[in-house]
């Protein structure tokens, strides 16, 4: 466990804090670390034993990021990025998880973290214009700012099953998998769900168990990772100039640096497209769709990719019958690309079996196992591996209560409404670090989550700097933004499937793709600008001085060069920006 500190404490009742956040993922460190440099006062809660967030849950075997690891860290501190060591291309859980503990060490932030955790209801106090913070330790606390750090894959899904508690067996889910670990030796083990949480973690399962079943409601396009460990040259080389890198990764779609292409696929001949995407393969990863500028623009341009996909699928898979069924039939990179090590080969072992539920669905458990297409698959456990109630799902279990009583939940009946997936009207002082209406999930999520902390950060010491009380969103900024993230998100080929992007995965979730599409470095720019025009779009209740121009301390870092030519709205208007 971590310093101890949680275990039997005492509630905290009636304490004040300059700020509470919620979660010490990847963005509740770090913001806590940016505010500490500020002097001001704060608590971080979080559900979990320890710090890490999503790589504290997500212990299922094969875990691994799918952004590589020189790339897929904090750049705030170049002594970090020089001083720790990462072992692999892609990085496994549990050294990511072991990265976030030296983090948490190296800038002693346990102190100010409560663990075992939940905040169960924050409430905006007009006349006092603070928040009052509850937890189910029973802490009531007042903070002036509220901070939400509480990652956008958090909340599981978990569907409702018939007859789920009559299996006898254990059922897991990969987001919560318990940490001492699982061993499926001997057993008959089903999966259910072929995301990326399945297509990493059933080579491994398959390597234990006796038998594997499972069970697929639709098939997931999945790139081969060729994972491997980073030579020592390749990393020095990285080290030796790695502000560079980051810069370079700061001006992409994504906000991750590799070889991209702005041409067409169209322009391409049959034999040219071939040879770029067997390059494309053989490099492997994410960056299988930077083959061509227009992949997730022109569906004809997809369906050259996804051909090329399906091929690879049929030489890999021996059995006909299977190998049909795990061809996927949607646009390639519509659903998040899935990076695997192995994956399709599983299928080759006898004791692998694919059961298809796309035309009649899981129909219930019993107590020796799972009944679907009319039969009874005999199993001693049960992996879900069904996702997340992405984006927002962490939001609905607070119970938020902004201005006038409005709660975050009713203000977002038909979809999340945000102002740069910052701010939400209505609720002054509160915060979203990487929040729906931002790049978040499109971009490499700490870059996102490190440019939504300084911003944050920068915008509260502008507060103290004018001494004003409250910032809160006007509410044509916010429908303005909205409309925004929807009109760009029509342009892209990902928001015509039915993905957890869109809340498809959850039923009577409303269906709104979530994220922001335009590309980070557009948005970076756009956030840039709205803090130079002194908060633009925000009202400061309180300010001494409403001219006052705003310091810009931390996002200094973030107004680099861009490369307009890939990102610019032009760009995305002429359907060329690759992977967005
Ligand atoms: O979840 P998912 P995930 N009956 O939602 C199926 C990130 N991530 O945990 O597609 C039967 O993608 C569902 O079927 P369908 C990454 O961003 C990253 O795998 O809805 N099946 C689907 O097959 C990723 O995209 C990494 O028809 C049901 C599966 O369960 C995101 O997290 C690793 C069902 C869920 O797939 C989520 O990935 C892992 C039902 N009732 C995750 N309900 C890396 O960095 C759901 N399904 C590599």
């Amino acid at each position: 466990m971590n310093s101890g500190q949680t275990a039997s404490r005492a509630s905290e009742r009636d304490t004040a804090f300059d700020v509470v956040i919620v979660g010490a993922g990847f963005a509740g460190m770090y913001m806590l670390h940016c505010l500490r440099g500020l002097g001001l006062s704060v608590r971080v809660y979080e559900a979990g034993g320890d710090v890490g967030g999503t790589w504290y849950w997500n212990r299922y075997p094969g875990a691994r990021c799918d952004v590589e690891s020189l790339q897929y860290s904090y750049s705030f501190s170049p002594a970090l990025d020089q001083d720790w060591h990462w072992s692999e291309k892609y990085s496994p859980q549990p050294e990511i998880l072991a990265y976030a503990n030296h983090v948490a060490d190296r800038f002693a932030l346990r102190r100010d973290m409560r663990f075992e955790t939940r905040v169960t209801a924050a409430t905006f106090d007009e006349r006092a214009k603070r928040w009052s913070v509850e937890t189910d330790r029973g802490d009531q606390v007042s903070a002036q700012f509220f901070i939400l750090a509480v990652g956008c894959l958090s909340a599981a899904n978990k569907p409702q099953f018939e007859g789920l508690s009559d299996f006898q067996g254990p059922i897991y889910h990969t987001g919560e998998w318990p940490h001492e670990g699982v061993d499926f030796t001997g057993l008959r083990v089903g999966v259910i769900g072929t995301g990326s949480s399945a297509i990493q973690s059933i080579p491994m399962i398959a390597s234990q168990a006796a038998s594997l079943t499972v069970f697929q409601r639709t098939a997931s396009y999945s790139v081969p990772a060729w994972n491997a460990k980073i030579s020592p040259e390749a990393e020095q080389a990285a080290k030796a100039d790695y502000p560079a890198l980051r810069a370079k990764a700061r001006a992409r779609p994504t906000g991750v640096y590799f070889p991209y292409s702005m041409q067409s696929a169209l322009s391409a001949t049959p034999e040219e497209r071939e040879q770029k995407y067997e390059e494309s393969w053989s490099r492997g990863g994410l960056p299988f769709l930077g083959a061509y500028g227009d992949l997730l623009f022109e569906k004809e341009a997809n369906d050259t990719i996804a051909d090329f996909a399906r091929r690879k699928i049929r030489a890999l898979v021996k059995d006909p019958a299977t190998a049909d069924l795990l061809c996927p039939d949607n646009v390639l990179g519509c659903k998040r690309l899935c990076v695997d090590s192995g994956y399709y080969e599983t299928y080759n072992l006898p004791h692998v079996h694919l059961v298809d539920v796309s035309k009649r669905p899981v129909e219930r458990f019993t107590q020796q196992g799972i009944v679907a297409n009319g039969r009874e698959y005999p199993l001693d456990a049960v992996v879900c591996a069904t996702g997340f109630d992405a984006m927002t799902g962490s939001f609905s279990r607070i119970r938020i209560t902004g201005k006038s009583g409005l709660t975050l939940s009713e203000k977002w009946h038909a979809g999340p409404r945000t102002y740069l997936g910052l701010c939400a009207e209505g609720f002054p002082n509160m915060f979203v670090v990487a929040g729906p209406g931002s790049p978040s999930v499109l971009a490499s999520l700490i870059q996102a989550i490190e440019q939504h902390v300084d911003w944050i950060a920068d915008c509260i010491a502008h507060l103290r700097d004018v001494g004003a009380q409250t910032i809160e969103t006007l509410r044509q900024y916010e429908d303005d933004w909205v409309e925004h993230v929807n009109e760009v998100a029509k342009v892209s080929l990902r928001s015509t499937c039915s993905s957890w992007y869109v809340g498809a995965n959850v039923p009577g979730k409303p269906r709104v793709f979530m994220p922001y599409i335009g590309g980070f470095p557009v948005y970076v720019n756009r956030c840039n600008e709205v803090m130079s025009n002194g908060y633009e779009g925000f009202v400061l209740e309180g300010a001494n001085d409403h001219n006052a121009p705003p310091k810009v301390r931390l996002t200094e870092r973030w107004r680099v060069p861009l490369d307009m030519d890939v990102i610019s709205p032009a760009a995305l208007a002429a359907r060329r920006v690759p992977i967005v």
